[in-house]
């Protein structure tokens, strides 16, 4: 058979069975293979897609909601007059995109003292304690605060505020170990009114806080 009557064979075949009852039936099957082959097509690509989002999102960039928490570092811990206290604190992962911290030292000077048999009016003044606070992040940036005097009768406290820019973030300046160095300068010891004598004071209890501002996809 030439090569044109197969053509015309096979197209009157297929006119035939296209007439035909099964054809109709086939025709039918044949789409909606079809439709359902595109919507498993479509699906997987989406899946892909979505899979490879959540990849990119969660796994170690800058988390999309900003967190805020309060840690204790050092708790009623003594410093004597002239002496240091040094400690290090790690920042893990969690906080690796910190935009800022801010570490608070507290302490709160003994209450006046009032001698054995003294009386009211030969109460002791508990003279001022002075703290020096200084920090330095895992980056190296250092802060200090010089020396601070708490008022008479008041808590005393040092702030130090480490803020780090959207720029900074991407080398996770937060990330690692801060040090901390908290010095009592000065002790002001309990001192009387009409008295060159004092009772010494040697120093004081202090806490320290840190509160971290940062992003997390938690
Ligand atoms: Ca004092
Ligand atoms: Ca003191």
């Amino acid at each position: 058979m030439a090569e044109g009557s197969v053509i015309d064979a096979i197209i009157e075949s297929l006119g035939k069975f296209m007439k035909s009852k099964e054809s109709k039936i086939g025709i039918g099957g044949f789409a909606g293979i079809v439709v359902v082959m595109c919507l498993l097509f479509y699906y997987q690509v989406h899946s892909v897609e979505v899979a490879a989002a959540s990849s990119g999102g969660g796994g170690g960039g800058i988390g999309k909601n900003r967190m805020n928490i309060t840690k204790s570092i050092v708790k009623d811990e003594m410093v004597e007059e002239t002496k240091s206290y040094d400690c290090e604190y790690e920042f893990n992962g969690t906080y690796q995109y910190a935009t800022q911290v801010v570490f608070t030292l507290t302490w709160i000077d003994e209450p006046d003292m009032t001698p054995p048999g003294a009386g009211v009016l030969r109460k002791c003044t508990n003279q001022p304690d002075t703290f020096v606070l200084e920090v330095t992040s895992p980056s190296g940036k250092n802060l200090s605060s010089g020396p601070v005097s708490n008022t008479h009768g008041s808590p005393g406290n040092i702030t130090l505020k480490f803020n780090f820019s959207e720029e900074e973030l991407s080398s996770k300046p937060a990330l690692g170990n801060w040090s901390i160095t908290i010095k009592c300068t000065d002790a002001g010891d309990q001192t009387f009114p009409y008295a060159p004598l004092s009772y010494v004071d040697s120093g004081n209890k202090v806490s320290l806080d840190v509160a971290i501002t940062y992003y997390s996809n938690e």
